[in-house]
């Protein structure tokens, strides 16, 4: 495929690190070996984890300061999904892309569904967006959304939602993420109580016009935009909120949406319980809602997450079937790069938490071994699955080193030169 980086380029590259990158993988299959692991189930359920991309991933992000544009940034949804197509094909990870609309509105969807097909890539959940104004809209957001004072305003973002429902279904996907930014920076601004019976009247008419395969994944969120409350805030309004709804509604952890030092991972065993995990967005954080890149500041974090969903893989949970994405905003950094290592420290986190030796877990669990049973878990996070995940890519086409062959492939180069800069233009999250 010519919009692609060449596939001979990725074939020489792995021809000259194959030797080394054999001598590697031997090592850990004797090192497994030796702990009665099979190198090659690892590796088989690696090579068929998969991480959808959002499409506004791939463009600079943001802070509340400032946006610093990158060079040969994407114009639209059809650059957006070049790029999504180039993380794919070095990493081999992210077979599946969640657009956002209106942002990545086209007139022509079949078109649109061609095109990514054409790249190897398929659609995955769709995200509405009302917690931000468009052009020519009749009503403002700026006071809320699916919970406005206003019923003219929630029947506007009751439509946005429904309408998104219908690209989707053009566009293949099964899911709708619904994230919405209505809450209070004021005590006493909006009735706590009133705004949740707002939200439910008006998500149930989006549920109700869900297609009978289809799941509602409800995002929830601490603060930002809204300071003082927001209306989804925490697990418990998104689990009361999807259980009021009915079975096609789930809880989306967004790992960036809670407190400072909440256990995560509990969270995730609770929905798992329930049978109400939706699925993630991963990324990394060490202060609030930072959008860092998923991996990057608290691994052992992103491997107890794993952990939890492994475990729950490994005891048939019933309903368990989590979707996986990312969700970052790149400011520093070049965006399909920050996306290539996310989602292989995402498949990371996976193929540790596969090497824990649950019977050994249960034993000293029941044993009261403490200490025994965090070494089982630190055996698996502290081995290193490079040469793992890096196998399962070759064995898919992919590059053993993505970053390094992207650096050299000169694509960011050669897209600088076809996507000139546009003055005001702004791709990715502010
Ligand atoms: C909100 O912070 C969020 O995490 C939601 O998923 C949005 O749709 C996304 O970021 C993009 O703004
Ligand atoms: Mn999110």
């Amino acid at each position: 495929m010519s919009h692609l980086i060449p596939d001979a380029l990725i074939a020489e590259a792995n021809a000259k690190a194959q030797n080394a990158h054999e001598d590697e993988y031997g090592a850990l299959q004797r090192k497994l070996a030796r702990a009665g692991q099979d190198i090659e189930a690892i590796t088989a359920e690696v090579a068929a984890f998969a991480v959808a991309v959002p499409t506004w991933g791939v463009g600079t992000g943001g802070t509340r300061f400032a946006r610093f544009p990158g060079p040969g940034e994407p114009r639209d949804i059809f650059d957006k999904l070049d790029d999504c197509a180039v993380v794919n094909q070095l990493a081999r990870a992210t077979p599946t892309c969640s657009p956002h609309f209106p942002w990545d509105k086209v007139s022509d969807y079949s078109e649109l569904a061609q095109f990514a097909r054409a790249r190897g890539l398929s659609f995955d959940a769709v995200n509405s967006n009302t917690f931000q104004d468009q052009l020519g809209q009749t009503h403002s957001y700026k006071f809320g959304s699916l919970t406005h004072a206003d019923a003219a305003v929630r029947a506007q973002a009751i439509a946005h939602n429904l309408e998104c429902i219908e690209i989707g279904k053009k566009l293949g996907s099964k899911a709708l993420t619904v994230w919405i930014g209505d809450g209070a920076n004021f005590s006493g601004q909006s009735n706590l109580n009133r705004a949740f019976d707002l939200y439910l009247e008006a998500s149930a008419q989006i549920y109700a016009g869900l297609p009978a395969d289809w799941r509602l994944f409800l995002e929830h969120k601490l603060y930002e935009p809204a300071f003082y409350s927001t209306v989804i805030s925490d697990w418990g309004s998104s689990l009361m909120a999807a259980q009021a709804l009915g079975p096609k509604a789930s809880c989306l952890v967004d790992l960036g949406h809670h407190a400072p030092n909440v256990n995560i991972e509990q969270i995730v065993s609770r929905l798992i319980r329930v049978g109400r995990l939706a699925g993630f967005h991963f990324n990394d954080s060490k202060y609030g809602d930072d959008d860092l890149d998923a991996g990057s500041i608290d691994p052992f974090r992103l491997f107890l997450v794993f952990n939890e969903l492994v475990d729950a893989a490994a005891r048939n949970a019933p309903g368990f079937n989590p979707a996986y994405m990312l969700d970052q905003s790149h400011n520093v950094t070049d965006p399909i790069e920050s996306l290539m290592q996310s989602a292989m420290e995402v498949v990371r986190a996976y193929a540790q938490a596969l090497l824990v030796d649950r019977a050994a877990l249960g034993l000293a669990q029941a044993q009261n071994d403490a200490l025994g049973a965090h070494r089982l878990l630190k055996a698996g996070f502290l081995t290193d699955v490079s040469p793992i995940l890096a196998e399962a890519r070759r064995r898919k086409r992919g590059a053993l080193d993505p970053i390094s062959l992207y650096r050299q492939s000169g694509y960011r180069a050669q897209k600088t030169r076809e996507r000139p800069a546009v003055l005001g233009a702004v791709s990715g999250i502010v």
